[in-house]
């Protein structure tokens, strides 16, 4: 194992004392936001869970190996390669270490690495889930997998509208992984505050919900568990809007062709131009207020 996984000093160090560690993914750096606010977002996303007492540590794959923990250096690299940089997912990992490729982790695949490092909170934008149309496309995220497997939990700001919510929900319910508000009853949606459907437990503090996280892994009920943090009222869109903009996206989607994994960076990026930019200065401020809050909870897990 140790073949594979590198683990900056700093982390190890945290890790062997006990201190408060949160993960953090690096396809959002390399295909979730463009250069120069990719690589800004990403070092203050980290300072951002240092000021809250716990130490960041950003994933990727790098020089065949899943390195947990990255360097300014390694973090600018990402940034500036940006789609050149593979986006690497469960399926790609075997691929990419073998041939010492690198590559941007994902949802999953971060959840791999902070797992195999023993980190078990990780903040991010958004998961993956079922996509609309997945009943005929099957396009469903590989992360929605990895939450049912694996140990580690997930701060994001609900579920993305460019998703089939409903399937979504249904497929949590389904592999047994608990989707928790936090301070909302309502399930975010990414840009929104809203979505019109529920999450399954509104929870009111962190330590709250690190004392559900260790109830969940003492009970050896193995998977991940996904905590609904809503964007900060003053920097979400407007709902209608936002469904105007999806539905025309996801139109421009289908025109093009565009599928598999292409479709979530693809849609992102449409998002970002029909909104003028204003759905990114959204995606940035969320990824904070996600951040700050999985700091509180690895506080509260130590
Ligand atoms: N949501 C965002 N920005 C992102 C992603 C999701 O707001 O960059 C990325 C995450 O890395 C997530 C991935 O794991 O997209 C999901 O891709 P797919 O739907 O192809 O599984
Ligand atoms: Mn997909």
């Amino acid at each position: 194992m140790t073949n594979y996984l590198d683990i900056n000093p700093i982390i190890k160090k945290a890790i062997a004392n006990n201190k408060p560690v949160v993960a953090l993914e690096s396809t959002i750096i390399s295909h979730g936001m463009p250069y120069p606010q990719n690589k800004e977002t990403a070092l203050k996303v980290e300072q951002i869970i240092r000021d809250n007492g716990a130490v960041p540590a950003t994933i990727a794959i790098l020089n065949g190996k899943i390195k947990v923990g990255l360097t300014e250096d390694e973090i600018d690299y990402l940034a500036k390669s940006g789609t050149k940089i593979v986006k690497a997912s469960r399926r790609d990992l075997p691929y990419l270490l073998s041939q010492k490729i690198d590559g941007a982790t994902t949802v999953a695949s971060t959840m791999i690495g902070a797992n195999l490092a023993n980190i078990r909170v990780f903040a991010t934008g958004g998961i993956g889930g079922v996509h609309r149309g997945a009943s005929k496309t099957f396009d469903i995220s590989a992360d929605l997998q990895e939450l049912a497997n694996t140990n580690v939990a997930v701060v994001c700001a609900g579920i993305k509208a460019i998703l089939d919510l409903e399937l979504t929900l249904e497929y949590l319910e389904t592999f047994g992984i608990p989707l928790l508000g936090y301070k909302t009853n309502e399930l975010p949606a990414f840009y929104t505050q809203k979505s019109g459907f529920d999450v399954n437990f509104k929870m009111d503090s962190a330590k709250a919900i690190a004392n559900l996280l260790k109830t969940k892994w003492n009970l050896n009920l193995k998977g991940g568990v996904v905590i609904a943090n809503p964007v900060p009222k003053d920097k979400e869109l407007d709902f209608d809007l936002m469904h105007k903009v999806i539905q025309e996206a996801l139109i421009e989607e289908k025109k093009l062709g565009i599928k598999g994994k292409e479709s979530t960076p693809f849609l992102l990026g449409k998002v970002k131009e029909l909104t003028k930019g204003l759905s990114l200065t959204s995606n940035i401020e969320l990824v904070f207020n996600n951040a700050k809050l999985a700091a509180k909870i690895a506080v509260e897990m130590c």
